[in-house]
C-alpha cells in the first residue's frame, strides 16, 4: 500500500504490517507517514483546493455521483476487503458498510445542490451570508466503521469545495486505499483527496499540527479526542469531536415484547459490539425483567461466531488480537466487581479461524449501574443489564456516566417516550427501535461523547465558513 498524493500513489520509507483480525494472518503493508508525508500532502491540497472551489456545484455535485457509482460498481470486492482488514461478517459490509459509502455520496451531491443561504433585510440595508469552502481539511477515522465513517466526513468536506488530507485507523487502512486507487481510476481532480496512512501519534498528530489543516474531523475513542482538542484548539482549528458512547436501552414493562428483545440483541451485539451508538447498558423494569432478561441472554448468547465471509455468523472477530483482550480484561473486572458474566470466552474455532481475535457474545448481570464494567466504553460484545422501577430511576442510570452519544426507549406509551427521550442526556434518542438513520439529522453527542455535530446541512455547514455581508441601500 502507498499514500495517495497528488492524485499519485507514493512510497514511504518505512511501513508495518496490517494483520487479517480472524485469522492472525498479514494482509498488506501499511506506509509509516510523519509531518513529511503529511506536509506533502497538504500541499498537494493546498494546490489543487482553488481549482476544486471554482467549479460549479453542479459540477462538484456530479463528481460527487461518479464517486458513488464507482464504489457500487465495486460493492463486492469493497466488502470483502472490509471484512477481512475489519473482522465483521461480509453480509454486514454488503448491506451496511458499503452501500452507506455510497448513500454517502449520493446524499451529499443532493444536499449541496439543495443548500442555500440567508438573506436578512433590514430598514435601509440587506444582508447576505455566504459559504466559502474552509480551505484543506483534515479528516481522521476510526477502525470500526472504516469506509462507511470516511465517506460520512469525505463527501461533504469535497461537496463544499475544500481538499482533503484524510488518515484512516492504521488497523483498517484497506478500503480507504481502494477508494483512493477509484479516484484516480475515475480521473477525479488530483489533489482534492490526499491519502496517508500511518500511527496516530506519528501521523495523525502532523495532521493536527500542520498549519496548512484549518480543520479536522475526528471520530474515535475519548482519550483521543482529548489529545485532538487539546492539540488543534490553540491553533484556533475547527473541530468536530464524535467520541465514545455508553448507550442505555431502556425497556418499559409495555414494550412490545418481541420486537424489543431482538432489538436490545441487535442494537448490543451488531457489528461485534463495536459501534459507538450501540446499546451495552441494558435498563428493564422489573415487570417484566424475570421474562425478559432470560429471554435476551438466550438470544444472545447464541448468536453465531467466526468465519466472516459464512452467511450465517453473527458475530465476527473483533478488530485486533489486542482489542480483544482489552474487552476481556473488562469480563474479568466485571466479575471482580461482582457481576455474574453469561456467555463470553473465546470460541473453539477451526483454522484458520482459531487465532482469530473472536470472543463469543456476553451479557453482565447483577453488576451496580456505577460500575466501572457498566459506565466505562467497552466496545465489544458485552451488555451490562440492570433492573429499575420507575422511569425517574432509568434517568438516572441511564445518565449516570461521563458519555452521552444515544440512546433507545422502548414502550408502548408515547408520553412516557416523550419524558424519557427529553431527559435523557444525549445526542440522539430512538424509540422502538435502533441505528435508523437519516442522513438529514444531526448525528453527535454531548458530555465526553463529543463535541458538534454532523449529518445534512451540519455536515455543509461544518465544513464551510459563513461570511455576511452587509449592504446600505
Ligand atoms: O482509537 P483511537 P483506538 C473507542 C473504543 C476503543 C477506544 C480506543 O472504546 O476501544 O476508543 O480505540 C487516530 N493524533 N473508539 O485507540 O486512538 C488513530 O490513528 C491524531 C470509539 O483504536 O481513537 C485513528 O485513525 N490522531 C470510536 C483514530 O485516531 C490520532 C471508534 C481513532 O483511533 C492520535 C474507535 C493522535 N495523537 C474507537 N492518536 C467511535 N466513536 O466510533 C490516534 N489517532
Amino acid at each position: 500500500m502507498k499514500n495517495f498524493i497528488g492524485g499519485e500513489f507514493v512510497p514511504t520509507q518505512d511501513s508495518f504490517d496490517n494483520l487479517n483480525p480472524a485469522t492472525s494472518q498479514r494482509l498488506c503493508e501499511v506506509p509509516r507517514s510523519g509531518a513529511a508525508e503529511v506536509d506533502a500532502a497538504a500541499k498537494a491540497a493546498l494546490a489543487a483546493q482553488p481549482g476544486w472551489a471554482a467549479l460549479s456545484v453542479e459540477d462538484r455535485a456530479t463528481w460527487l455521483e461518479r464517486i458513488a457509482d464507482a464504489i457500487e460498481a465495486d460493492l463486492d470486492a469493497f466488502a470483502q476487503l472490509e471484512s477481512r482488514d475489519q473482522g465483521k461478517p461480509v453480509w454486514l459490509a454488503k448491506a451496511v458498510d458499503i452501500p452507506r459509502a455510497v448513500s454517502n455520496f449520493r446524499f451529499f451531491a443532493s444536499a449541496v445542490r439543495q443548500h442555500h443561504d440567508g438573506v436578512h433585510r433590514m430598514p435601509g440595508a440587506l444582508n447576505y451570508t455566504a459559504r466559502n469552502p474552509i480551505g484543506v481539511v483534515g479528516l481522521i477515522t476510526p477502525w470500526n466503521l472504516p469506509l462507511y465513517l470516511l465517506t460520512w466526513k469525505l463527501a461533504p468536506a469535497l461537496a463544499m469545495g475544500n481538499a482533503i488530507v484524510a488518515k484512516p485507523s492504521e488497523l483498517t487502512p484497506c478500503t480507504a486505499d481502494r477508494l483512493a486507487r477509484l479516484f484516480q481510476t475515475i480521473d477525479a481532480p488530483a489533489g482534492i483527496f490526499n491519502l496517508v496512512h500511518g500511527y496516530g501519534a506519528e501521523c495523525g498528530q502532523a495532521m493536527l499540527e500542520h498549519p496548512d489543516i484549518k480543520a479536522i474531523s475526528f471520530t474515535g475513542g475519548t482519550a483521543t479526542g482529548r489529545v485532538v482538542a487539546r492539540t488543534a484548539a490553540p491553533l484556533f482549528k475547527k473541530l468536530s469531536l464524535e467520541l465514545g458512547g455508553k448507550n442505555a436501552t431502556v425497556v418499559f414493562d409495555d414494550c412490545d415484547f418481541e420486537a424489543t428483545v431482538d432489538g436490545a440483541v441487535r442494537a448490543g451485539f451488531a457489528n461485534q459490539g463495536e459501534i459507538c451508538l450501540c446499546g451495552s447498558r441494558l435498563l428493564v423494569q422489573r415487570g417484566i425483567a424475570d421474562r425478559f432478561i432470560p429471554a435476551f441472554i438466550e438470544r444472545a448468547t447464541h448468536q453465531k461466531v467466526g468465519d466472516p465471509s459464512a452467511p450465517d455468523t453473527r458475530v465476527g472477530a473483533l478488530n485486533s488480537t489486542a482489542h480483544r483482550d482489552k474487552v476481556e480484561s473488562y469480563l474479568k473486572l466485571a466479575s471482580e466487581e461482582g457481576g455474574t458474566v453469561h456467555g463470553g470466552g473465546r470460541p473453539a474455532l477451526d483454522a484458520p479461524f482459531s487465532s482469530g481475535a473472536f470472543l463469543n457474545p456476553a451479557v453482565v448481570t447483577g453488576l451496580a449501574p456505577t460500575s466501572r464494567t457498566s459506565t466505562e466504553e467497552i466496545f465489544g460484545p458485552v451488555v451490562t443489564v440492570h433492573v429499575f422501577d420507575t422511569e425517574e430511576q432509568a434517568i438516572a442510570i441511564a445518565n449516570g456516566t461521563d458519555y452521552g452519544l444515544a440512546a433507545s426507549v422502548w414502550t408502548q406509551d408515547l408520553g412516557t417516550a416523550h419524558r424519557v427521550a427529553d431527559a435523557l442526556e444525549v445526542g440522539m434518542v430512538w424509540v422502538n427501535t435502533w441505528l435508523l438513520r437519516d442522513l438529514r439529522v444531526p448525528f453527535g453527542g454531548v458530555k465526553h461523547s463529543g463535541v458538534g455535530r454532523e449529518g445534512g446541512h451540519y455536515s455543509l455547514e461544518f465544513f464551510s465558513e459563513s461570511k455576511n455581508i452587509c449592504i446600505k441601500m
